[in-house]
């Protein structure tokens, strides 16, 4: 096991839909640690360097103006192999494959507004939190509950 830090974002809807605390609460429970954590309206031009990898996609300018629709909460997610269990914890892309339990097998319905955002591989993972935050806004803090959540 290798501790890893991952981006979670609560994507536009979640703030509307005021599930944010119930969102949150499903990743302290399993026991990953919040590092960073902030409201912010994603500019346009973050939006695009996010989902560069998706820009000949179909859906691009759509995700892309999703995205930058409304405030979102973004975090720094850090825990022993945080970056897969951020994404079980999320579920699959696609809601209707997602299952019952997971965050978007609970909540969302449609694949571009799937609610929550979680980095793919600790490369997509680095990317993205350098992204969004700066290494000062990102806390080392001690945890006595550590070790006995890992
Ligand atoms: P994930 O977010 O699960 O890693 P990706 O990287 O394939 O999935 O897609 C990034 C985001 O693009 C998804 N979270 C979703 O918002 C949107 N998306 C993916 N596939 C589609 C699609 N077929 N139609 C519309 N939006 C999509």
């Amino acid at each position: 096991m290798a501790y890893q830090k991952t981006l979670c974002i609560l994507k536009p809807g979640v703030l509307q839909r005021r599930i944010v605390g119930e969102l949150i609460s499903r990743i302290e429970r399993k026991g990953l640690k919040i590092q960073a954590m902030k409201m912010m309206q994603i500019p346009r031009a973050l939006g695009e360097e996010h989902y560069a990898e998706h820009k000949d996609k179909p859906f691009y300018e759509s995700l892309v103006g999703y995205m930058t629709s409304a405030p979102v909460i973004a975090m720094v997610v850090g825990g022993e192999e945080a970056i897969p269990f951020l994404r079980t914890i999320a579920g699959k892309t696609k809601p209707a494959e997602a299952a019952p339990g997971t965050i978007r097998g609970d909540f969302a319905l449609i694949t571009q507004n799937n609610i929550i955002h979680a980095a793919d591989s600790p490369e997509s993972a680095a990317r993205e939190v350098a992204l969004f935050f700066d290494e000062a806004e990102i806390l080392d803090y001690e945890d006595p509950n550590a070790d006995w959540i890992s």
